[in-house]
């Protein structure tokens, strides 16, 4: 299977809240370099750097004034006098939330985002622009008849909603992957989410859209991260009702639980009949993650690759979380090579 890679990620490296303190995010450059440095050892396949895109790519899963927000951030930061990242404070929610789009720096930042879980830096846009033309290569590599490939993106994107960034991510990768191809012609697109956190940005997206359909398996945001989305009453709204499914799990899930989940998510996949299948690859469900609560170990993800291969759709493998570092690479191509070695090649 082929990969796509771009070293610009390390363009992006910030900073979280956590404990009370400023410390460096859990989603670290290193994360990346650990999955690339597996998909070598393996020799899963060629690796590939990414091509340049069309900013409108972006603009056609965010908004035009959201990317352009991102683009200038840093440096309308910068004006300001301070080099440390830009977090934001303050966010409208209740009535303010229908307010305009304010002029200064601080404001914008609450405005465009769900929650302090997103640094800017002076590398960030960068690194995220490559991210998501990452994403876009890959899929193009779908589009040309492959029946898997690889995008190893970081930044990830799948908290990033239409109007909105959060929990380490920006622009919407998969998002923009899946609407790449209705855009290039595909009649239905699925997305299939199996990083722990739900992938509130992707149902964002599609949440009134018929053609892409969305599901996502994950801890119960009654539980977990982002705690505001993710339970399975949610499933989508006017042309898009029917077309988003939840499976919110309690902390503690092991294979067995999830296996089934995944098996329910996947038919209702192939009753879709999509196109192209996009999988948001999380392998924070791995048990000694340090952020997320799931039980899955190393071997189950070569079995979630082969399962994902049985649905038989051409599938492009988004790289979303994960934070043991040591065991990153393993989860993520174990799930590669199990659908490599059940997929029956085109
Ligand atoms: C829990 C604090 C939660 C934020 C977690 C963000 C998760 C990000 C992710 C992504 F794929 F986007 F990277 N902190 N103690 O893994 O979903
Ligand atoms: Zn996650």
């Amino acid at each position: 299977m082929l990969t796509v890679f771009s070293p610009n990620h390390s363009l992006h490296h910030g900073t979280e809240l956590k404990d009370g303190a400023v410390t460096p995010s859990f989603e670290n450059p290193q994360r990346a370099e650990m999955v690339l440095s597996r998909v070598r050892a393996t020799q899963l396949g060629e690796i590939v750097s990414e091509r340049e895109f069309d900013r409108g790519c972006y603009v056609a899963a965010h908004s035009e004034r959201y990317v352009r927000f991102l683009e200038n951030a840093w440096s309308e930061w910068e004006v300001t006098g301070r080099q440390h990242d830009a977090l934001p404070l303050v966010w409208p929610v209740g009535d303010l939330a229908k307010s305009q789009e304010p002029g200064f720096i601080d404001g914008k930042l609450g405005y465009y985002s769900m929650d302090a879980g997103a640094p800017i830096t002076a590398g960030t846009w960068e690194a995220v622009r490559s991210s998501a033309n990452v994403a876009l290569t890959a899929i193009e590599v779908i589009l040309a008849g492959a029946h898997g490939a690889f995008a190893l993106c970081r930044p990830p994107g799948h908290h990033a909603a239409r109007e909105y960034m959060g929990g380490y991510c920006y622009l919407n990768n998969a998002a923009i992957a899946a609407q790449h191809c209705i855009n290039q012609g595909a009649s239905r697109v699925a997305i299939l989410d199996v990083d722990f956190h739900h992938g509130n940005g992707t149902q964002d997206i599609f949440y009134d859209q018929a053609d892409v359909f969305f599901a996502s398996i994950h801890g119960d945001p009654r539980m977990c991260y982002p705690y505001f989305s993710g339970n399975q009453d949610e499933t989508g709204k006017g042309a898009g009702l029917g077309f988003t499914a939840n499976y919110p799990l309690a902390k503690g899930t092991a294979w067995e639980t999830y296996r089934d989940a995944l098996k329910t998510a996947l038919a209702r996949i192939v009753e879709h009949k999509p196109d192209q299948l996009i999988v948001s690859l999380g392998v924070d469900t791995f048990k000694d993650d340090p952020i997320s609560h799931f039980l899955l170990t190393s071997d189950d993800f070569l079995s979630m690759g082969a399962l994902i291969a049985k649905a038989g759709i051409p599938t492009l493998f988004v790289m979303e979380g994960g934070y043991m570092v040591d065991d990153i690479g393993v989860n993520a191509v174990n799930t590669l090579i199990g659908f490599e070695n059940a997929a029956q090649p085109r």
